[in-house]
């Protein structure tokens, strides 16, 4: 059999085992269009059945979730956690709480947490969880006692040494908060590991709540010097105006470029004279409201709510939302518009046909799982403290990250040249990652 069928043949085995979840199909087929080249120079990552195996979950746990709402409503929400792939290290990976949260997604979302976790150099493993709880409209009594009824479940399968989660969409510092007390209250024991974004009063890593915005923008710095040029004087937009989104803004503005457009799932807002993050932490962290009071706030910004933000000009795009918001007609906009750079702030936003489209445009386009990779690795620097019982400074973690992100860069553009593919940086992330999952994999024997 020649490697491309085998390597079609094992992809369609996985599609067909794993029906009706379309978007963990989307992030394999991703993943195994980079695999071809890899078989042919080395056969024996074939062997041993070491892809069937990657791409099936190590474990699976989906439980019930039974809260109680403020006005003594009993509400039942179902829990996920899938603990993919624990070569590198322990199950690493966030949690996220959305209504669109089902299986398929957090297996999409554990894949793709494999690769990138790989990337980050750093030990740990991939995992993903969540539930479909709505968080949107409920008090802090309310997200308190469905995290409090979710750890009670989770608490059996999570640890320092087996699994680590953190924050996703719906999840941050209040969040990890319930979920830690529960935890701590539920074992008697501190265990500060057994989970990473905790505040700094308790455990948690300066820069853990920048990190992945922070960590973006470092990205996006690294691929523009590749094209010989710079972020100062550069127009971006970034989408959503969540954790990611409102710390990439920052650092973007901090490297002295100026955005100009963010949104949320109401609409976007458009600020010719760059986004006053001040105003977004207020209206986003302290009073969890809609985007549109910052158009109300600011003089000179307007809020649209219906429409693509990708239609606002742009020379960097940053989607920074959720998965497939960006799509092939987005994409073709963009290029219109000039765009020279798309970096995944989000997991898997940009859709296959719209990475098509700037891909033909010669537009330089960076997958999350390379991008969004310093939150994930700030977890782990938050692991390293914990462990060794110290707490770094703001500066020397960010430091660190900022390092972490020019290795992950180098290593994926050496990957993507070494395979014939310059300047690919989804090959180049997809080879850079599995080839360190694989190896360890092949080390640890058949199981
Ligand atoms: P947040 O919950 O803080 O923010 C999510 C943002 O995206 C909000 O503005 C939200 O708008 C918007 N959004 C979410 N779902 C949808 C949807 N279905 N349609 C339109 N807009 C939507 O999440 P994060 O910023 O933490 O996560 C954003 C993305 O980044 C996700 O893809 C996540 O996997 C990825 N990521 C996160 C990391 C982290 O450390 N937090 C690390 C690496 C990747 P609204 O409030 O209206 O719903
Ligand atoms: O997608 C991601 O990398 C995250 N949501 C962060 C995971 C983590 O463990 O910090």
């Amino acid at each position: 059999m020649s490697t491309r069928s085998r390597v079609a043949a094992i992809y369609e085995q996985v599609r067909m085992r794993n029906a009706g979840e379309p978007e963990f199909h989307q992030a394999a087929s991703e993943v195994f269009e980079s695999l071809q080249v890899v078989l042919e120079r080395h056969p024996h990552y074939a062997d041993a059945g070491l892809i069937e195996r990657l791409c099936e979950p190590e474990r699976q746990i989906i439980f019930r979730v039974p809260w109680t709402d403020d006005s003594g409503v009993v509400h039942v929400n179902r829990g996920f956690r899938v603990q993919y792939n624990s070569a590198l290290g322990p199950y690493k990976g966030g949690l996220r709480f959305h209504p669109t949260v089902n299986l398929g997604i957090v297996k999409f979302l554990g894949f793709e947490q494999i690769f990138k976790n790989a990337l980050t150099g750093l030990p740990i493993g991939g995992g993903k969880g969540g539930s479909d709880f709505d968080p949107k409209g409920r008090s802090d009594a309310e997200v308190m006692r469905f995290c409090q009824s979710f750890m009670t479940e989770l608490h059996r399968h999570v640890g320092e040494y087996t699994d680590v989660p953190a924050g996703d969409i719906g999840v941050g510092g209040r969040e990890i908060g319930f979920l830690f007390g529960q935890y701590k209250r539920l074992t008697n024991s501190y265990e500060s590991g057994v989970l990473t974004g905790k505040g700094t009063a308790w455990g948690g890593s300066q820069v853990r709540r920048e990190a992945t915005g922070y960590g973006v923008a470092y990205f996006v710095a690294e691929m523009l010097e590749v094209l010989g040029t710079s972020l100062p004087g550069r127009t971006v937009v970034v989408s959503g105006s969540g954790n990611v989104a409102i710390y990439a803004i920052e650092k973007v503005h901090q490297l002295g470029g100026t955005v100009t457009a963010c949104s949320d799932s109401s609409g976007y807002v458009v600020d010719p004279a760059g986004i006053d993050v001040a105003v977004l932490k207020e209206i986003k962290e302290v009073r969890r409201a809609r985007i549109s009071d910052y158009a109300d706030a600011v003089r000179g910004a307007s809020f649209v709510a219906a429409g693509s933000i990708w239609d606002v000009t742009c020379e960097v795009a940053i989607p920074s939302a959720t998965q497939n918001e960006l799509d092939s007609d987005a994409a073709a906009v963009l290029v219109a518009n000039g765009v020279q750079v798309v970096a995944e702030g989000a997991s898997m936003p940009t859709t296959p046909s719209a990475v098509k489209v700037l891909r033909d445009a010669g537009v330089a386009f960076a997958p999350g799982k390379a991008a969004n990779a310093g939150g994930v690795a700030t977890s782990a620097l938050e692991m390293q403290q914990n462990a060794s019982r110290d707490s770094w400074s703001f500066d020397y973690t960010d430091e660190r990250l900022a390092a972490i992100m020019r290795g992950i860069h180098r290593r994926t553009v050496t990957t993507a040249e070494e395979y014939g593919r310059p300047g690919d940086y989804v090959h180049g992330a997809n080879i850079a990652g599995f080839i360190k999952v694989a190896d360890a994999m092949a080390a640890l024997g058949v199981i």
